[in-house]
């Protein structure tokens, strides 16, 4: 009997009602040659599917669960909070105790609007810029990935990349020729995208560290660079720390990296796993934001007190001292134990790391964009991850995701890891 049954007759049913049987593209394992698995429950670094078979995650709900799953601390606050009701549609403490948060831990951030996804968050952001600046261009990076608001959906990473759809079809051209593209850590195509159309460009939206098309690090004077240029050229400089925002430090990446930009989109982490995104930065921008302005953005759940619960508990306990050194240890020893087994292979790798995120690509290039990130071998990423699978690790299943590391992971699940990638890699 196959050890993943169940999951495969649940998967049948699902074809039938769902899209690919998947709510969400990336999770429909269609790069790694096999059905995707119906996870029954998460408990720290591990989750269980619906065959009783047990993984050491490193998808982590993709980025949410820093904390790993069932947090206790989460959880009790999670109960607490929802015996008083669980969405009212009207201002609510804890919405207001995660906003003042926010902007209290995160450089740029004056003023924030709470939405209910990343999508939300860099549509509004995007809104708002070209609202601020009366322009209608935008730069994005190839192999960056926003959410699938229809302006962003060129040249996007993430689920896009992975199934190989250049943009998406549905997408009139009338709503992507603002969408102007530059190769990632391209400074000299940016500043070109710049003087090509001088005072008609709203914004730049960056992923500070690019992670939709695999963990891709700014190059030194990169985030520098596209600071100076949207000042000099009077655009909204957008960092989108969806992924990086309370993962690469406490403020981000932005306080990481000391760029600061002028809007910034947060999601995944200030949820703890429910549905919270957000977009915040200088008042002089955000007051324009209705009621109070005239850009309009709206959401039902926006700021549900269950949801801001949840992120807020998660917030707090990554406020705790010693947490972010804690995250790197852990990653410090996998990223050491996987070179240690690279340098014993004759395959061709490149792993990128920085922080709690990482991606072993398969080629010997520097991986530092989407085009050499795209010169990874599909094939032996396939095998790789059908192998670790198979030794219970659940790796996320594309090339152009990052592998996320929660700080519930022990030395035990990393060293078993390690063990489970000295085979994988023999398949890669
Ligand atoms: P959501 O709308 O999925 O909450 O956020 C969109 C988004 C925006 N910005 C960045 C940098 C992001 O990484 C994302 C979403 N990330 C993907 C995984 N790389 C979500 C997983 C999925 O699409 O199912």
């Amino acid at each position: 009997m196959s050890r993943y049954k169940v999951s495969d007759e649940l998967f049948e049913k699902a074809l039938q009602a769902i899209p690919g049987g998947v709510n969400s593209p990336v999770r429909a394992f269609k790069n790694v040659g096999k059905n995707p698995l119906f996870i029954k429950n998460g408990s720290g670094s591990r989750i269980t599917d619906v065959d009783g078979n047990e993984y050491i995650d490193y998808v982590c709900s993709w980025g949410p669960l820093i904390l790993g799953h069932s947090h206790p601390e989460v959880i009790t606050e999670i109960r607490r909070e929802i015996e008083n009701g669980i969405s009212f549609g009207a201002p609510c403490l804890k919405e207001l105790e995660l906003s003042e948060f926010i902007v209290k831990a995160v450089p740029s951030i004056e003023n924030i609007r709470l939405v209910n996804s990343g999508t939300e968050a860099t549509m509004s952001a995007l809104r708002l810029a070209r609202a601020f600046t009366g322009r209608d261009k935008i730069v994005k990076f190839s192999g960056c990935y926003h959410g699938h608001a229809d302006g962003l959906l060129v040249k996007a990473g993430s689920g896009v990349a992975t199934a190989g759809l250049p943009d998406s079809p549905g997408v009139p051209k009338s709503y992507t020729k603002h969408t102007l593209i530059a190769p990632y850590n391209n400074l000299k195509a940016t500043t070109e995208l710049f003087e090509h159309y001088p005072g008609s460009i709203a914004a730049i939206i960056v992923e500070p560290v690019a992670a939709n098309m695999g963990v891709v690090k700014p190059e030194p004077g990169f985030l520098e660079g596209l600071r100076q240029l949207a000042t000099a050229y009077g655009a909204v400089l957008i960092f989108d720390e969806v992924i990086t925002g309370f993962r690469l430090s406490f403020g981000g990446a932005q306080q990481a990296t000391g760029v600061i930009p002028d809007l910034t989109c947060l999601g995944k982490i200030i949820g703890g796993g429910l549905s919270v995104g957000a977009y915040g930065g200088k008042k002089e921008i955000m007051q324009m934001v209705a009621p109070q302005g005239a850009v309009y953005q709206a959401g039902t759940l926006s700021g549900n007190p269950v949801a801001a619960t949840a992120g807020l508990a998660t917030l707090k306990v990554l406020a705790q001292k010693g947490i972010y050194e804690e995250l790197q240890q852990k990653t410090d020893r996998l990223e050491e134990g996987i070179n240690n087994l690279l340098r014993q292979t004759s395959g061709e790798f490149c792993l990128n790391r920085i922080g709690s995120l990482l991606t072993l690509f398969f080629t010997l290039k520097k991986v530092n964009d989407f085009e050499s990130a795209s010169s990874s071998n599909m094939h032996s990423f396939m095998g790789f991850h059908q192998s670790l699978l198979g030794q219970g690790i659940y790796w996320p299943p594309s090339q152009f995701e990052a592998a996320f590391i929660s700080l519930a992971l022990t030395n035990e699940d990393i060293d078993k890891t390690l063990k489970a990638m000295e085979k994988a890699l023999a398949f890669a």
